[in-house]
């Protein structure tokens, strides 16, 4: 069964005729795939039952799934839906260790089994200053989380990217570009929050390789590069962890990567952004328009000096 979840923060006046259009779009392409995949896996058995809805305005699926950032395909925005063609997403195993009372290697079609899917539309919002909506389809990382156990020690979360040159052509090069395998991390309150999820896939289908195949996080009130794609390794740690973005430009990059239109990026604003296959620019919001669900996150704490 799918639950349905709309964080939706938008109101209602910014309905447009637009996302209605998206929406019966979308049905059709879940109506095609749903045939195509024909029971093939768990994910379209749980989504046979998908119906889209949606006050946000959703980036339309062919841009979401060519218009990427996927460094370990490409630096290029089009780069990864090209080369990822042949991504092999399975077998595929996510390890989950560290400090944790029960360190396991779970097969990914028995996670999509065991744990009850869920559709989330959230805005995706990029430090580059572009923006998407993207209809996810996954499961609350504290599921997982609860579910290994967790300890006293128990205070970040590391998440790791496969590691694979042979299927990651931008893994073959080391210079000019970013270390691998790519890290992420995040605090223990912010894994276990709601609103961040693993997403298994988007628009009612399975996730295609350039958008993190085939399971990926997803946390929409932080910079996109918090959302590390193609997971394979979760560590639960006591202290702070690595963050790859972080580690390559630390004074423009931080840990936390709280979306924040008053804490410009040192190379350009962060006020307003871009959205994908539209026209207009818009204001970015506050957490990325999550300020009501996580804001007290970081009372106290001084976002210019933890961005
Ligand atoms: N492993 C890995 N994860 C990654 C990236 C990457 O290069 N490698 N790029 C990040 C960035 S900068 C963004 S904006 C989002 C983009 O996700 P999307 O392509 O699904 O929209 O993925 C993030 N996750
Ligand atoms: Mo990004």
């Amino acid at each position: 069964m799918l639950r349905r979840h709309n964080y939706d923060l938008i109101p209602s006046s910014e309905i447009t005729s637009e996302s209605i259009y998206h929406e019966r779009r979308a049905l059709m392409k879940l109506g095609a795939s749903a045939a195509v995949l024909a029971m093939a896996s768990p994910l379209s058995a749980a989504l046979a039952f998908q119906k889209q809805k949606s006050s946000l305005d959703l980036t339309p699926f062919d841009l979401v799934t060519s218009y990427n950032n996927f460094y370990e395909f490409s630096v290029d925005k089009e780069g990864p839906a090209k080369l990822s063609k042949h991504f092999k997403s399975r077998p595929w195993t996510v390890a989950i260790g560290g400090e944790v009372q029960k360190p396991q290697t779970l097969d990914i079609d028995a996670i999509i089994k065991k744990i009850p899917l869920e559709e989330r539309i959230y805005r995706l919002r990029c430090v580059e200053g572009w923006a998407m909506v993207i209809p996810w389809v996954g499961f609350p990382l504290s599921s997982l989380l609860k579910a290994a156990g967790l300890t006293s020690k128990s205070k970040y979360v590391e998440f790791e990217t496969l590691f694979d040159p042979a299927q990651f052509p931008g893994q073959k090069q080391s210079f000019g570009t970013i270390a691998f395998p790519y890290h992420e991390g995040l605090r223990i309150d912010e894994a276990m929050h709601p609103l961040t999820i693993l997403a298994v896939g988007l628009y009612g289908k399975e996730l295609m390789p350039q958008n993190g195949a085939p399971i990926r996080l997803v946390v929409p009130w932080k910079y996109g590069f918090k959302s590390i794609k193609s997971i394979v390794k979760i560590t639960l740690k006591e202290h702070q962890t690595r963050s790859t973005w972080n580690e390559v430009a630390p004074n423009e990059y931080g840990f936390y990567a709280n979306v924040n239109p008053a804490v410009d990026h040192p190379r350009w604003s962060q006020a307003r952004e871009r959205v994908i296959g539209k026209f207009f620019k818009q204001d970015t919001l506050a957490f990325n328009g999550y300020a009501t669900e996580v804001a007290h996150l970081y009372k106290g704490m001084n976002l210019r000096k933890f961005y």
